[in-house]
């Protein structure tokens, strides 16, 4: 499968540890597009109208959207907009203990929600929509 990874970026890299653990784990048995997402040490080198055109491009062509979504992020919020309005589907990763999800996800009948205690529990929950 085709995997387009969305995590938070420019609404702040605490994450960045778990988005790239998540990466790794998915790899070892499809691509994910956009790996630099895990990228510890993101450097911004391309123009905002590029990382648009690219990452939008990288949605039509995934077979489905992986975000998590603890750290809430404007642009995960319009990258699952857009993945939705191409029938691409999405699958979304929270940690309740840490965030009150948007009402504009948990109340949209397309995501499928996953909220998560452990990190161990958003591995058992790859296995079964990756298959
Ligand atoms: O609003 P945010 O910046 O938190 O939005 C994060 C989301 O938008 C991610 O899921 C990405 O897919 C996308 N995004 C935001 N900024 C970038 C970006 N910056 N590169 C790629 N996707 C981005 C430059 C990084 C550089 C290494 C090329």
């Amino acid at each position: 499968m085709k995997i387009y990874f969305a995590g938070s970026i420019r609404a702040g890299r605490g994450d960045a540890e778990l988005y790239h653990r998540m990466i790794e784990y998915m790899k070892k048995g499809h691509t994910v597009l956009t790996e630099h997402i895990g990228d510890l040490n993101l450097q911004e080198s391309i123009t905002d109208r590029q990382i648009y055109e690219q990452d939008t491009a990288w949605l039509r062509e995934a077979d489905i959207l992986i975000a998590e979504c603890t750290n809430p992020s404007l642009g995960v919020g319009y990258e699952l907009a857009y993945a939705e309005a191409h029938g691409i589907p999405c699958h979304v990763f929270y940690n309740p203990a840490r965030t009150h999800l948007s009402a504009m996800l948990t109340g949209d009948p397309y995501y499928q929600i996953h909220p998560y205690e452990t990190e161990e529990g958003i591995y058992s929950v790859l296995d079964h929509v990756l298959r």
